[in-house]
């Protein structure tokens, strides 16, 4: 299942490995990032080497055109994936990616859509920050930091769903 979309996107995030050029706009007011992209009350969940945890916050396209997520990299992971949790409950990379619509909030929340960092190259604790990029698609790459945070709420597992995952 979704094996050959997986493996597609997969090889696509090695290639998004390319040394990061930082953007040169200005900052809005309250951005985490260097570029028109926000990430408001941005975190991360705690997690262990090896394994792989959920960021999220809130993502706002102050730009003036629309923007799509067209990679995640992440120094703290091998490999990093915009994910979704289907109805029944099932973790997945989202089928149809993510387009930042100008001034339309995009969530990512625990048991929703979210950006996975996977295989972590070391422990993530509470206290801790974490930075990764996002690539969209006019080109541009932003960079930013999140904390990290300890967090026991809703019943989602971030064990890599392969058919079993869910969040009931
Ligand atoms: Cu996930």
């Amino acid at each position: 299942m979704k094996r050959a979309v997986y493996s597609l996107v997969t090889a696509l995030a090695l290639v998004a490995t390319a040394p990061l050029l930082s953007g040169c706009s200005g900052v809005p007011a309250g951005t985490t990032g260097d570029g028109p992209v926000a990430l408001a009350e941005g975190w991360a969940k705690s997690a262990d080497a090896g394994g792989m945890t959920g960021v999220f916050g809130t993502l706002t396209n102050h730009g003036p055109t629309p923007l799509s997520i067209t990679g995640i990299e992440s120094d703290a992971a091998g490999v990093a994936e915009l994910h979704e949790v289907t109805a029944d409950g099932v973790m997945q990379e989202k089928a149809r990616g993510a387009t930042l619509a100008p001034g339309e909030p995009f969530e990512l929340s625990p048991g929703r859509d979210h950006i996975m960092l996977m295989d972590l190259g070391h422990d993530l604790l509470p206290g801790d920050d974490v930075t990764f990029a996002l690539r969209f698609s006019d080109g541009s790459t932003q960079s930013y930091t999140v904390p990290v945070k300890d967090y026991a709420g809703a019943n989602e597992s971030y064990e890599h769903g392969d058919g079993h995952g869910s969040d009931h």
